[in-house]
């Protein structure tokens, strides 16, 4: 296995929209092994392979609060099955140190691949709504800072300019 490098805003890359997998063969697979691997040294609960700089539509989860454990997400969909929006207070490994309560729908119904290329379903509330969310706006090309004013996300821009300086 293998650590890979976290792309951070503003790096352009991460706007890259991702492409459907074609095969879950094993190039994915390592890929995935890679993604945890990275996801668990950085502390994360959430990440999608545009992060790591990998233009394809893969994700990787580990909810501390979660009985089920490392989760894969492949070429994944969500449905928003009611209005209701609730915020959450997200944070993002390529935005490291900055945290903001984002409003999304609460409860989604997730279809996705697993690693061995098998179709699920699985509906989702709390904390796993979120990441889903979170990391499919990933996949977009989109970061939680976008939800933000205009204001907020000049500043968060410049003070991570600034500490990586
Ligand atoms: C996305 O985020 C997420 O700033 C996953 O210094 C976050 O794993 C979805 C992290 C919250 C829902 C709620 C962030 C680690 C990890 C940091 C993460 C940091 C160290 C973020
Ligand atoms: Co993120």
């Amino acid at each position: 296995m293998a650590r890979l490098n976290i792309l951070e805003y503003p790096n352009p890359r991460l706007r890259i929209k991702a492409v459907p997998v074609k095969d879950v063969d094993d190039k994915i697979r390592r890929l995935i092994d890679d993604m945890f691997e990275t996801m668990a040294d950085a502390n994360g609960i959430g990440l999608a392979a545009s992060q790591v700089d990998v233009h394809q539509r893969v994700i990787v989860m580990d909810l501390a609060e979660d009985s089920a454990g490392p989760r894969v997400f492949i070429n994944p969909e969500i449905e928003v099955i009611e209005p209701e929006m609730t915020p959450y207070e997200e944070g993002c490994l390529s935005v490291p140190g900055f945290y903001e309560p984002i409003d999304r729908p609460t409860h989604v119904i997730i279809r996705a691949l697993d690693r061995d290329g098998n179709a699920f379903e699985e509906e989702a509330h709390g904390l796993l709504a979120v990441c889903i969310q979170h990391e499919i706006d990933h996949l977009e090309g989109k970061l939680f800072v976008d939800y933000l004013s205009p204001l907020k996300r000049q500043r968060i821009r410049t003070k991570l300019k600034k500490q990586r300086a």
